[in-house]
């Protein structure tokens, strides 16, 4: 057996606090004036954390071990149900701005005061994928806001994408069914691209719309900083006087949108499946907050009465052209949680959480989500106190009569538990009419029917315009989009049905992608409840290049270095970058770092089989004479450059770096996208070249 090793010689070897060897060669740590003793969860100390209570050392562990048994016991149930949809998601803390009273549109307490700050909670997630799912995934992603108002919680359950697949919560098993892994292999993970998904959804005419902006770049945006958010259905706002109007939200972000391209972010998912969380986390531990501002769209009666679509149909959107986005306020993210699962895990979202001011409108999706979201919260947080959690709680006063329960925090103190009652003072909580919610009073009289509105039948002519409303790149990335996913479904009749319906959407799509899937003939257009409108013009607003970012901030330049890298071009980048809100991240062969051509020392953030440039918004290829040959040897620095060729970045390349250039097959069609940095001054001319995100006229980038 091993002898116990010296005490003063392990704690040198481990570089930790006191230490101390147990008999077996254990670590045992023990507490100190720094460090408070151990507890179970009954609070009794623990004297050996190490070690089960057994019958001699090499004995069996004696069922008496009350530590033991709840420790274990207690990781044995660390697990809650993960969310049916949207179990991937990242959470961070901030507030809502009012920017200026909207008391005439209604009587929401965080609307009625000028610069207001309303707490808040927010919650991105992508929709199909298991909780460890990679972010990268093409999918919808979910942008759930939860304002702490001083009247309440009112939660705006959004994504990022305006409308939806189906019209009835009815089908909303059979879609999410359909979409995530097919029952019998429990696979594929993450994805749509599979026959289930296809089948369902070319069985499914109301989805066409929806079909083209997931099949668009914005279910791949480069992070959740840089997408928009929606509140999807129409809601109503309702004043003091009763009045109301309707509204559709909006989140617009002040970073720009951007997304990444899909041989990307499928790389993106091998290098760093939690690009999305990290991105979100780096950019508020830096002191970068992302912003969005938050856009209503108000409308009345009049325009429902004139609008070509159902107002209360999911699966329309009005275009900003038609009714123009007012901004009332913003919202952002200047704090991370400090526990994942207390804070991003058991939040509860519930459509249902309204304040005074704001109800919703009879979109039958609505409705059924309505049921939805609190019966979840059930399921996965276990008990009706849910709402005692603290990240669901409100942080206003409240006062009810609800009580007991598994799990209950906030238990009341004295006699009364009911009301009415006679008890005077102490007699606990009473009604409010005048400031409780009321609903809109909407006047309803019909006839109790299980139907479809007429109202809801042009499947095709919002998917038309958002198609046209795409620059040719976006297009064809629609196409290619398409071509990938109908590859992957492996029923013939399946790709053909789809085409079917393109053929009401846009004709040179269908070919395309009918052409790209070898379709050996032509299917007839779909048979349509409505023929597709031609009449409804493009909308620039739904384009992502049209909206892109004006400037290069909140973007990254992973720079590849070598020892020898020139000392003025790096610190001269380094500012410009910094002056622009932007950040320089060093890629070297060794973590360690290199030294300059100064013989300064530089620490790197990544090594090379870590630091891909699909990673990064623009890269710049630094190495000095002799680091580019090593390069050059080197497959990861190879598709480094490579992949930010084909990927449309800007590369800054120091005139050293040929070697590498010409070993990744690049270097005899240095486009304009392709930019010197030999000396200090160059670096503005790159940073001027990177405020474009991507180079899109590079040839043979694809398809
Ligand atoms: Fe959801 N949805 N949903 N959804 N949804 C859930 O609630 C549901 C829909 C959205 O970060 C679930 O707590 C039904 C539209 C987001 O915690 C569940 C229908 C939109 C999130 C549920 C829809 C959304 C959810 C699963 C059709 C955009 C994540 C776990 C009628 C406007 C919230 C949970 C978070 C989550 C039901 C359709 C957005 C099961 C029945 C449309 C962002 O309650």
């Amino acid at each position: 057996m091993a002898e116990a090793k010296d005490d003063a010689r392990t704690a040198a070897r481990f570089g930790a606090d006191e230490v101390t060897v147990g008999p077996g060669g254990e670590t045992h740590q023990t507490a100190d004036s720094k460090h408070p003793t151990m507890t179970t969860q009954q609070g009794i100390p623990v004297s050996d954390d190490q070690n089960s209570l057994k019958a001699g050392a090499r004995g069996p562990t004696l069922l008496e071990d009350f530590h033991f048994r709840e420790k274990l016991f207690h990781f044995d149930h660390e697990r809650i149900p993960e969310r049916v949809v949207h179990a991937r998601g990242f959470g961070a803390h901030g507030y809502f701005e009012n920017y200026k009273p909207l008391t005439d549109l209604t009587r929401a307490d965080l609307f009625q005061r000028t610069g207001e700050k309303t707490p808040v909670f927010v919650r991105f997630s992508t929709v199909a994928g298991n909780k460890g799912s990679a972010d990268l995934a093409r999918d919808v992603r979910g942008f759930a806001v939860k304002f702490y108002t001083q009247q309440g919680n009112w939660d705006l359950v959004g994504n990022n994408i305006p409308v939806f697949f189906i019209q009835d919560a009815m089908k909303f098993p059979d879609l999410i069914h359909a979409a995530k892994q097919e029952p019998d292999r429990g696979f594929p993970q993450a994805q749509t691209a599979h026959d289930n998904f296809w089948d369902f959804i070319s069985l499914s005419p109301e989805s066409m719309h929806m079909v083209m902006w997931i099949m668009s770049d914005r279910t791949i945006p480069r992070s959740f900083r840089f997408m928009e958010g929606f509140g999807v259905h129409t809601f109503r706002l309702v004043n003091a006087e009763g009045k109301s109007t309707y509204v559709k939200f909006h989140w617009k972000p002040k970073q720009g949108l951007q997304s990444v391209v899909w041989n990307e972010a499928v790389k993106i998912n091998g290098a760093d499946p939690d690009f999305h969380r990290r991105d979100l986390w780096t950019a508020i531990e830096s002191g970068d907050y992302p912003v969005w501002e938050l856009g209503l769209q108000l409308f009345d009666d009049a325009f429902v009465e004139k609008f070509e679509f159902d107002v209360l149909d999911a699966t329309k959107l009005i275009p900003e052209e038609q009714v123009p986005i007012q901004v009332v306020g913003r919202l952002v993210l200047d704090r991370r949680v400090d526990n994942f699962f207390a804070e991003t895990e058991q939040v509860a979202f519930c459509t249902q959480n309204v304040v005074p001011g704001i109800d919703f409108t009879d979109d039958p999706l609505l409705q059924g989500r309505n049921f939805s979201y609190l019966d979840t919260q059930l399921k996965r947080l276990g008990s009706p106190n849910f709402t005692h959690i603290p990240i669901n709680a409100p942080k206003c006063p409240f006062a009810h009569f609800q009580q007991d329960g598994h799990m209950a925090m906030h238990n009341p103190k004295g006699r009364v538990n009911y009301e009415p009652n006679s008890r005077g003072e102490g007699g606990g909580p009473r009604e409010n009419p005048a400031e409780g919610f009321r609903s809109y009073p909407e006047p309803i009289a019909a006839t109790k029917v299980r139907a479809r509105s007429e109202t809801f039948s042009d499947h095709y002519s919002q998917a038309r315009q958002f198609y046209i409303s795409q620059t040719p790149l976006e297009q064809t990335h629609i196409a290619n989009a398409l071509s990938f996913e109908l590859s992957k479904v492996e029923t013939p009749a399946i790709r053909s049905r789809m085409v079917s319906h393109l053929l009401n959407i846009d004709a040179k799509l269908a070919e395309t992608v009918a052409r790209n899937l070898r379709l050996k003939e032509m299917p007839k257009p779909a048979t349509a409840a409505r023929p597709t409108r031609q009449d409804l013009k493009p909308s620039p607003a739904l384009s992502i290049i049209k909206n892109g970012p004006k400037s290069f901030a909140g973007r990254k330049v992973g720079a590849l270095v070598t020892d020898g890298v020139d000392a003025g071009v790096l610190a001269a980048l380094e500012k410009a970058l910094k002056a622009e809100g932007a950040m320089l991240k060093l890629i070297a062969p060794e973590v360690g770092g290199v030294k300059d051509s100064a013989g300064a020392w530089h620490d790197a953030d990544e090594k090379l089989e870590g630091g891909p440039s699909v990673v990064f918004d623009a890269v710049a290829i630094l190495p000095s004479k002799e680091g580019a040959a090593l390069l050059a040897t080197l497959p990861a620095a190879r598709d480094f450059v490579a992949d930010a060729t084909a990927h449309r970045k800007f590369i800054g390349y120091a005139a050293t770096a040929t070697p590498l250039l010409e070993k990744a097959g690049v270097a005899e069609a240095l486009d304009e996208g392709f930019i010197p940095l030999n000396a200090a001054a160059d670096s503005e001319a790159f940073l001027a070249a990177c405020r474009k995100i991507r180079f899109w006229e590079r040839a043979n980038a694809e398809r």
